[in-house]
């Protein structure tokens, strides 16, 4: 596996991207977006958009910086949701075979693995509609976010719905964030998901933020949702306050099986436009170009990254479908002249 100590002129950019991205959020991040601005900002013509997005990027965050985060499936499928695009859900038959939750062991050497890889974030899913209260299961996962941290990695987790007491210890493990999707906008929610609701989805973040975690929440683009209904799902995300700390921006992988199978791929100028409404929008926040990054080209991740998309999952596999290797990684953000954004404590070194 290359060993990718990627130092230089941002090698201090984690801590620095926190500060700045912090005092923007203080003085500048607005919390009063409406839909019609928000819709006027999408539609500008897109060498003006990502001109807007630029310099809100430029003032917000390290220029040329990227965030390598690695992605481990802690528990595969079997999930009783029926969220429409996920082959983890039980109630649709994608060929995902069902896993238990992982040794804790063998998650923190796949940690260590992807910290050696170039990595400063690992993220942990588990396809739960929530954790089972008081479980072992539960347990076993602190001691998985108590671990990364312990490398001096981002913790972040996605496990579904949270109780209060679940959200306070995962705060006590040290979990640097929590991912939870709004997927799409309110309107729409109910063609994708019938399991659960948007208020579910708002009562976790917000109980989240509570907390004192930081929030990882964003969406999915080419569901068949309207352009409206994206820029509905950004409002939402915009306005919360505090805004979150990381969005992901996903496309959708149509896989077989599921009732989005079908589902033409989006054109990766619409992805584009999405990442450079979001930088706007969220200044502070690392946008993070997520599932769905295998089918683009380098040069339209290019454009994702210049209009502000500046996180991408690093590891050929997502949950339980693909992403570029590191190989094509490393050499993308090398022929780019970007960097990986390298812990805080290895900068200092
Ligand atoms: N079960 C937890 C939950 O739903 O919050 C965590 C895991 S879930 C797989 C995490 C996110 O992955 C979803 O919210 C969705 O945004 C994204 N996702 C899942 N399947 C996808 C697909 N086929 N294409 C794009 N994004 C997908
Ligand atoms: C997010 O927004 N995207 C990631 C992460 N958060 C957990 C998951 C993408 C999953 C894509 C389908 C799969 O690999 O199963
Ligand atoms: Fe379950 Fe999450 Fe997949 Fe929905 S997205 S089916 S909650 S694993």
């Amino acid at each position: 596996m290359p060993s990718v100590k990627i130092q230089g002129p941002y090698a201090r950019n984690l801590a620095y991207s926190r500060l700045s991205a912090r005092t923007w959020q203080m003085t500048n991040a607005r919390n009063d977006w409406t839909r019609e601005e928000a819709r006027a900002l999408h539609d500008l013509p897109l060498t003006d958009l990502l001109f807007r997005a630029q310099e809100v990027h430029r003032a917000t965050q390290p220029r040329d910086a990227v965030q390598l985060c690695s992605l481990l499936s802690i528990k595969t499928g079997a999930c009783q949701e029926d969220c429409s695009y996920c082959p983890q859900s039980s109630k649709y038959d994608t060929g995902v075979e069902a896993e238990r939750l992982m040794d804790v062991a063998d998650v923190l050497g796949k940690a260590r693995e992807a910290k050696e890889a170039g990595a400063s974030r690992f993220c942990m899913g588990a396809a739960w509609r929530s954790p089972k209260k008081g479980s072992r299961q539960f347990q076993q996962v602190l001691e998985m976010v108590r671990g990364v941290r312990a490398l001096d990695m981002e913790a972040c987790v996605t496990l579904g719905m949270l109780d209060d007491e679940q959200t306070r210890e995962l705060r006590d493990a040290g979990l640097t964030a929590y991912n939870h999707n709004l997927d799409t906008s309110e309107e729409y929610y109910g063609e994708i998901i019938t399991t659960r609701t948007y208020k579910d989805r708002l009562d976790t973040i917000g109980r989240v933020a509570a907390a004192g975690i930081s929030v990882c929440a964003g969406g999915i683009i080419g569901m068949g949702e309207s352009i409206d209904d994206r820029v509905g799902m950004l409002v939402t995300l915009a306005n919360l306050a505090p805004q979150p700390e990381s969005v992901p921006v996903n496309a959708l992988v149509a896989v077989p099986g599921t009732p989005l199978g079908d589902r033409k791929p989006v054109d990766p100028l619409e992805l584009v436009r999405i990442c450079a409404a979001a930088r706007i929008m969220i200044p502070g926040a690392r946008v993070r170009l997520s599932a769905g990054r295998a089918s683009l080209s380098r040069e339209a991740q290019l454009l994702c990254f210049m209009a502000g998309a500046n996180s991408v999952f690093f590891g050929d596999k997502l949950l339980t479908t693909g992403n570029p290797d590191h190989d094509a990684d490393l050499s993308l953000l090398r022929d780019a002249g970007l960097s990986a954004l390298v812990p805080a404590s290895d900068a200092a070194e």
